[in-house]
């Protein structure tokens, strides 16, 4: 949507559409450059409405072909059409046929939202406001209705033609070369949910029978070529869906489940109604091109559009306000299923550091906003990392207080009480409310109130009387239009550890409400009291990070590192570890030589050779901080080419002093003879390679050849892209043979060059931007597919913290230049892009200066700003 005067959206201007539609009809006359859609409407008057009030509907970007009421064609001066607009001014009935015509070309939709062609595959993308790209619409998520699809199209070009719901006719068009397929779908849904896709595809198809016996079909289509890369995404999908029944109780409804990968895709997947339309980057998958990240992603997303049948399409919601109803419930239900498919803390440990990196530098920003906004420009801007990963930490928090049993009686009553339903935040906590006679409204502050709490805990204990007492505190720093923040309830999972590592039991406990292992801090400042403590504990605050808060710790690091060693609680031992290294790291970027980093680096080595614990868990705990992530706790005035030079010398130093330790687990590690992507297999290659990190990060000869045999022995991505990474970051002999290997092997993959261009735009280099201009020009790079951009110029933005924020702003006015590129073809990608600009504030005042002056640069540019990007670059210079 492009306009200058984008309007604010807020949602105390909430009302009910005028009129109700019952049924939609479709039809689509597929052409690529003028696709014609004849769209049905049966329309009524809803109660309280006046008689003949006008109906508008929304538009973007359309043509109108002709419009009628009830088969008569409408007068001109009846209604008033405009790309982004209809209005019937009088309709003439209660209940009518409103008859659109409409015409569209999806070769020139290079937004990718909309009707759109994809390497000759048509398909639709419609979430949160494409539909009204197609046809005049209430393109809102309240207006449910009952849709049937004729799709018509070129035989040849389109066998393959899919709808949502069931097919219920299909056949060739007489005397043409077309032919054509209705679907019909039983359930009332949103204009968002609706899908197309009509193309040339391969398929692979499985039967599924439901737990109360009924057959589905499911099938995965992909471009041709592609249909041997999917097993991994239909084994996701069946478990997903007997998970699904085990767990929650919910069973499949309809006769198909489609699944279509497409390569142009804006984000990961959408849950369109019984036809999933999905980035092939998480459909595609074999051990050649796929890591075991992928893998991981795979059966993350897969599992998260499956889960939206329920929590999004059966139940959706009022309005675009209430996205993390679905967002942030259903990134939950993928984290449970991924958790009892996998390690349950390793799981954990890789949604925190996610948490950390994504939503924590969102909240602490300019960019911060409630899990539940109030006010948005362009919605497409708030599917954020607070709306997902925030909303989904939220939705664990009422479990945690419920209890599993008191969360499943909630949410069986919210699936019972608002089926069919488009629902809000508050009728989902009162389901929890009345399934447990709990009031939840201090804790429903989380959803309104934006900014990462910080709470600070100080513990101290009393030999004589038995007791140890921790003061809790909790602050959150004022956000964007919020300025006085009121205290939150924040559930606080812990234990006293004595000396021998076990728990310790309290007889009595004051000063808080405490429930086992469970302390509810509600409260500014609160003073806990436990008594029967027979010896001095050290306390484990926060396990399996109960609440997404920031907890500032006053313990010593021989405390730590005794946590680190033995906490019961496996997330707090690298929590722990995570503490202890970010501490370090940030002493050593302010150039201090801080104490206790030899015991550490000892604690380290014990931790990577504990056979008690996961490979995975292993992997986790001796990754280092990221330096955003040293940014982020360092929080003003940062120098990034500080963080990043302490950031190298401590990695060096750990790699020297555990060298023996780390070129043992390398050396010793079992691999399985063919390739898994099991979570064991994928934990100890994950083990083995951060061990080769260390080793590279030594730069010794022998690591350089052991790295570059890494690569070159590699069967299967993880190891060749891991030793790859190690080969360029450390620049070790081979490094560029590698990546010249790497391009030879992988050139026709498009998938697998996006992970040679992050790599490449990972490298240390002199002129980051020449480097990065010259990888543009590269034949695996297009500004034509997200992907690419995401890969490169994301790979960039994020992962090459020197080049972005170096210090004469060349990384900032190259974001500036590619944001405006961008915004001519694709705003939604270009907005994705700009909110990298969201930590400048945090840099010291030479970045500062220059990061400012690029943002006003975009603002001032001579070319019309889609709100999207708009609305990013005058939040971030709010
Ligand atoms: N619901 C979609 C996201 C749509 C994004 C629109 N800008 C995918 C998902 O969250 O499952
Ligand atoms: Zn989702």
């Amino acid at each position: 949507m492009r306009s200058e005067t984008a309007q604010l959206i807020k949602l105390e201007d909430y009302k009910e559409t005028p009129y109700v539609i019952e049924n939609v009809s479709l039809v689509f006359k597929l052409q690529p450059e003028a696709t014609e859609v004849i769209s049905t409407l049966t329309l009524f008057r809803r109660e309280g409405t006046e008689t003949g009030a006008p109906l508008e509907l929304d538009g973007d970007d359309l043509t109108l072909v002709s419009v009628a009421i009830d088969g008569a064609a409408l007068a001109e001066e009846a209604y008033e059409a405009s790309p982004e607009k209809l209005v019937v001014q009088t309709p003439p009935a209660d209940t009518f046929k409103l008859e659109v015509v409409t015409r569209v070309n999806p070769t020139t939709n290079t937004k990718l939202e909309g009707l759109y062609l994809s390497q000759g595959i048509y398909c639709t993308q419609c979430e949160a406001e494409g539909f009204r790209r197609i046809t005049y619409y209430y393109d809102r998520p309240d207006v449910l209705s009952v849709f049937t699809t004729r799709i018509e199209a070129d035989k040849v070009t389109n066998p393959i033609l899919l709808g949502n719901g069931n097919p219920q006719d299909a056949g060739d068009i007489e005397g043409t070369d077309r032919h054509f397929a209705v679907w019909h779908d039983p359930h009332p849904k949103p204009a968002y949910l609706f899908a197309l896709v009509a193309g040339d595809l391969a398929c692979t198809s499985e039967k599924y029978t439901t737990a109360s016996g009924k057959p589905v079909d499911l099938n995965i289509y992909v471009e041709k070529g592609n249909e041997d890369r999917t097993d991994w995404s239909m084994d996701s999908l069946i478990r997903s869906m007997r998970w699904d029944e085990k767990v929650f109780g919910r069973e499949y409804d309809l006769e198909v489940f489609n699944i279509v990968a497409v390569s142009a895709f804006n984000m990961g997947a959408m849950e369109n109604k019984g036809l999933n339309i999905f980035n092939d980057k998480y459909i595609l998958a074999d051990s050649d091109t796929a890591t075991d990240m992928d893998y991981e992603g795979i059966e993350t997303v897969v599992a998260h559009e499956y889960f939206h049948n329920w929590t999004g399409n059966r139940i959706t919601c009022r309005e675009w306000f209430q996205l993390c109803l679905k967002e942030g419930l259903t990134v939950f239900r993928d984290q449970e299923f991924s958790s009892d498919e996998r390690s349950r803390p390793v799981k954990r440990i890789a949604d925190v550091i996610r948490l950390k990196s994504r939503q924590f530098p969102e909240d602490q920003g300019p960019l911060s906003h409630p899990v539940r906004p109030t006010e948005y420009k362009e919605i497409n801007n708030f599917y954020t990392a607070t709306v997902y990963d925030k909303g989904a930490e939220l939705v664990r928090m009422i479990k945690t207080i419920l209890g599993a049993d008191g969360f499943r009686k909630g949410m069986d009553l919210y699936f019972e009480r608002h089926d069919g339903d488009a629902s809000t935040i508050e009728d989902f906590l009162k389901c929890f409310e009345d399934a447990n006679q709990q009031d939840l409204s201090h804790f429903s502050l989380w959803y309104h109130q934006s900014g990462t709490p910080f709470v600070k805990a100080n513990g101290s204990y009393d030999e004589a009387a038995k007791t140890y007492t921790l003061d809790l505190e909790q602050n959150t720093a004022a956000t964007p239009g919020q300025d006085e923040k009121k205290p939150f309830f924040i559930p606080i999972r812990f234990g006293l550890v004595g000396p021998n590592g076990d728990d310790l039991a309290y007889t009595s406990v004051e000063g808080a409400h405490v429930d086992g292992d469970l302390l509810h801090l509600t409260e500014d400042k609160q003073t806990v009291v436990f008594h029967g403590i027979g010896s001095k504990p050290v306390p484990s605050l926060l396990r399996e990070f109960s609440a997404p808060v920031k907890l500032e710790s006053t313990l010593s690091r021989e405390d730590q590192i005794f946590l680190m060693r033995h906490d019961i609680d496996p997330f707090n031992r690298w929590q722990a570890t995570q503490t202890l290294m970010t501490e370090l790291l940030i002493e050593l970027t302010n150039g201090e030589e801080p104490a206790g980093k030899d015991a550490f680096i000892e604690a380290l080595g014990h931790m990577a050779e504990d056979k008690n614990l996961d490979h995975a868990f292993r992997g986790f705990g001796l990754m280092l901080p990221s330096e955003q992530a040293i940014a982020l706790e360092i929080g003003k005035d940062v120098d990034t080419d500080a963080i990043g030079d302490a950031r190298d010398a401590f990695s060096k130093e750990i790699g020297k002093a555990l060298y023996d330790t780390f070129k043992r687990i390398y050396d010793a590690m079992e691999m399985p003879a063919t390739f898994s992507p099991d979570a064991l297999s994928a934990g100890k290659r994950a083990l083995k390679l951060r061990c080769l990190s260390y080793l590279g990060a030594a730069q010794t000869e022998e690591s350089a050849v052991l790295t570059k045999a890494h690569f070159d022995n590699a069967d299967n991505m993880t190891d060749r892209m891991g030793a790859l990474t190690v080969l360029v970051i450390w620049q070790l002999a081979g490094a560029q043979d590698a990546l010249k290997a790497f391009e030879a092997r992988h050139k026709d993959t498009a998938l697998a060059m996006d992970k040679w261009l992050s790599i490449a735009a990972r490298a240390p280099s002199e002129d980051a931007i020449a480097a990065i201009r010259t990888l543009t020009e590269h034949p695996a790079f297009s500004w034509d597919n997200p992907n690419r951009i995401y890969a490169l110029i994301g790979g960039f933005l994020g992962g090459n913290t020197r080049g972005f924020h170096a210090a004469d702003g060349s990384g900032y006015d190259y974001l500036a230049e590619i944001t405006l590129q961008l915004d001519k073809t694709n705003p939604q990608v270009a907005s994705r892009m700009a909110k990298s600009f969201g930590t400048w504030k945090n840099m010291n005042a030479e970045r500062r200066v220059k990061a400012e002056a690029a943002l006003k640069r975009i603002l001032a540019a001579d070319q019309q700003l889609s709100t999207d990007v708009k609305e990013i670059v005058e939040l971030c210079l709010d």
